[in-house]
């Protein structure tokens, strides 16, 4: 029994205004002093005594005992003793039912009375798993639950939660708007900056398990071998913290670093190579977990060079990976430049018939939408509907369409909205992502870290990291829980603060959605950049990087038709699903631009002509930011006041946006609809040729 468990004990022998000043580095792991008198008697004596059953020696167990006794000191100024003692076997048999309950990754948090003392057991089935626990039981103090009857038992459900850094070798990011990369090739792999060991830290305390340094637009110096010997040194810095470091594999590698002719996944010369260079990895890294490949995909080199599907491009590098337990995770992101198919169909077609052809260790990793994350989209079609090859969904953290860094927008709303989707009758997306018929599954999400003081730009973007590992750990969190577990863990613990902060970062996904692409209008910022408005594009050589494509306005009215009267992308879904969406009169609003043109005068549900409604939508964008300023306003001095100057700055800029986006589309729609502002309604400021000129050649995010 008593080799079975990996065990700490905690024991226990028996709100008011506060908020915080940071800059944000410390991130939700600030471990603010807590103002509470009873609960911090309690916590005192939780750390008088802490014993591990452990060697000790073990770095995953330093790093819990470094955490603790920084956590301890921080919020309640005591150093917490750890002690070897032996413990009371009955104690830990009264776990047991808890232990069973978890798998590999989760944990077991229990208080217990012993010998008339309170104590707090967390159990777990490795160390990493105990460091899991950690995290949860200090994030349960931030929130000051009650420590004498905690009972959790928590497991993830999905194998694979992992960042996806667009980060280059020069330390550019692409669609990165907190400055530069956090990976320092340079220096690395002899200077190991403490960024790196913090960066781990809060992806492990979140339950993030993997992470992808280097772009999906690849680049094969990665993996030459002075390069190979950096990554290992970020792996070293990961590993006690259970991350795995994953690398982006450029297909041609083997021309471009190999000395070969060819890249052809059938060519044995280039199997010989993939499998070389997967030893050369594997024994420097014994536990790298894989490559990521973006491949035949907006200029990127791929299988399709040499007439090979898919199939064979992910196959023949799963191959060279397995015997180390690797994986491939290939991506389904793919749009040819040929096919004059609708593009949200592109990905669908492709890969459905490729299932069944993937070996074991290849996984699809999806977009959550058909596009490309846009503010609002449907679910991606090809959810569900492999059968026997594991997906991951993709999301994108980075707000590469959602006002990147100087919009407050919580995406929790957006990832909960879509793990929420139904795929059928039956099943929701993250049911399916749970339950994956081929045993494997995963989330990634795109990072949005950088160099900046507090890692992602503005100081709310990192609430959308946070998010995001607390969902792939359970899809099931709320997203409004969430946002309250990061507030109390950043802002403050004043009531007043928390809930008005609450109340803005609930709003405002939907809030940016109206002011930006309501009805279901996507795809229509600037080119290249993808910052602020631009309907009108059209002088991009390919037809779907055009924003007119995607809302198709003529003198009948606006949208997609992608019903059978048109791409007929829509028959990609389940019939259930179909029957939700296929019918304009009941159409589920958020998406009736995503699949119908309808007439600018089709009637909506609340008796508005479509024309007035978007009017009406564009206005209350820009009124709810308005709305997020005064309740910003109203917790002024109830927030540390250099952090509320630095977001009240960067409202005003939201505004300022948001009446942008609305006055410039507006403008453009109307001359098409030929109708009349609705009565009221404030008339824009400029023009519409004035909206047509303006032009940002230096907007961030383009890194190459
Ligand atoms: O969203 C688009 C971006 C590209 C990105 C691509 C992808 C890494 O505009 O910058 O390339 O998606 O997901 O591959």
């Amino acid at each position: 029994m008593k080799n079975k468990f990996i065990y700490i004990v905690l024991f226990l022998i028996a709100a008011s205004k506060f908020s915080y000043a940071a800059d944000g580095y410390d991130l939700w792991l600030g471990y603010h002093k807590i103002n509470n008198p009873s609960l911090n008697t309690h916590y005192k004596k939780i750390f008088s005594s802490i014993y591990f059953n452990n060697k000790q020696k073990n770095a995953t167990i330093k790093i819990i005992k470094n955490e603790l006794s920084l956590a301890a000191k921080s919020m309640f100024e005591v150093n917490p003793v750890f002690t070897n003692d032996n413990i009371n076997a009955s104690l830990l048999f009264r776990i047991d039912e808890n232990y069973k309950a978890i798998n590999e990754d989760g944990y077991a948090i229990k208080t217990l009375v012993n010998n008339s003392k309170n104590q707090i057991v967390i159990t777990a089935k490795n160390e990493v798993g105990l460091l899991y626990g950690c995290f949860a039981l200090l994030r349960s103090m931030q929130m000051q639950e009650n420590p004498s009857t905690l009972n959790i038992i928590s497991s993830p459900s999905l194998k694979i939660r992992m960042l996806n850094h667009w980060d280059n070798i020069n330390r550019t990011v692409e669609r990165g708007y907190a400055g530069n990369s956090i990976f320092n090739w340079h220096t690395l792999p002899d200077y190991i900056d403490k960024r790196y060991i913090d960066y781990a830290k809060a992806n492990a305390s979140i339950g993030i398990n993997g992470t992808v340094v280097t772009n999906v637009n690849a680049n094969a110096l990665f993996l030459t071998p002075a390069y190979l010997d950096k990554v290992k040194a970020l792996a070293e810095v990961f590993r006690p913290y259970g991350i795995k470091i994953y690398l982006t594999a450029r297909f041609s590698a083997p021309i471009e670093i190999g000395n070969l002719t060819t890249a052809d996944p059938l060519d044995t010369k280039v199997k010989k190579w993939w499998a070389d260079k997967a030893k050369e990895i594997y024994d420097l890294i014994p536990d790298f977990g894989g490559f990521l490949v973006k491949a035949n995909s907006e200029g990127q080199p791929g299988p399709q060079n040499y007439n090979r599907s898919h199939a064979d491009g992910a196959n023949m590098i799963a191959d060279a990976v397995a015997p180390y337990h690797g994986i491939v995770i290939w991506r389904a992101f793919v749009y040819s430049n040929e096919t004059p198919e609708d593009r949200f169909k592109q990905a669908f077609t492709e890969f459905k018939p490729l299932d069944g052809k993937f070996n074991k260790n290849v996984l699809v990793q999806i977009k959550n939408g058909p596009i490309d994350f846009q503010p609002r989209e449907p679910f991606h079609p090809l959810f569900g509907a492999m059968t026997k090859t594991p997906e991951v969904l993709e999301f994108q953290i980075t707000q590469e369409y959602l006002g990147q860094s100087t919009h407050l927008v919580y995406e929790g709303p957006m990832f909960q909205e879509v793990l929420e989707s139904k795929i059928n009758a039956t099943q929701s997306v993250m049911e399916f992502l749970e339950n994956p018929v081929a045993g494997l599954s995963g989330m990634s999400g795109v990072a949005n870290i950088g160099t900046d003081i507090n890692w992602c730009g503005h100081p709310f973007a990192q609430a959308n990291w946070y998010a995001f590992g607390r969902l792939a750990w359970n899809p099931h969190n709320s997203a409004k829980d969430i946002a309250n577990e990061w507030i109390q863990q950043t802002w403050s613990q004043d009531k007043k603060a928390v809930d008005t902060i609450q109340n803005i970062m609930m709003a405002s996904y939907e809030n940016m959605v109206k002011y930006m692409t309501p009805i279901g209008l996507h795809h229509i910022m600037g080119n290249g950049h993808h910052y602020g408005p631009m309907p009108w594009g059209n002088t991009l050589n390919r037809a779907d990087w055009n924003p007119v494509y995607y809302h198709k306005s003529d003198a009948y009215g606006i949208g997609f038709d992608r019903t059978a009267t048109g791409s007929n992308a829509i028959a990609q879904f389940d019939p259930f699903v179909q029957n939700q969406w296929k019918d304009s009169s009941t159409c589920d609003e958020k998406f009736l631009l995503w699949f119908h043109h309808v007439s600018w005068n089709h009637k909506m549900k609340n008796g508005n002509s479509l024309w007035n409604e978007l009017c009406y939508q564009y206005n209350e964008g820009v009124m709810g930011v308005r709305q997020m300023q005064k309740q910003w306003k109203q917790i002024e001095t109830s927030i540390d006041q250099d952090q509320h100057h630095q977001v009240s700055q960067l409202l005003a800029i939201q505004l300022k946006d948001a009446i942008w986006w609305r006055d410039a589309c507006l403008q453009y729609f109307q001359t098409f609809s030929n109708q009349p502002l609705p009565k009221g309604y404030p008339l824009p400021a400029h023009d519409l040729k004035y909206y047509q000129s303006l032009n940002f050649p230096y907007a961030p995010g383009n890194g190459k």
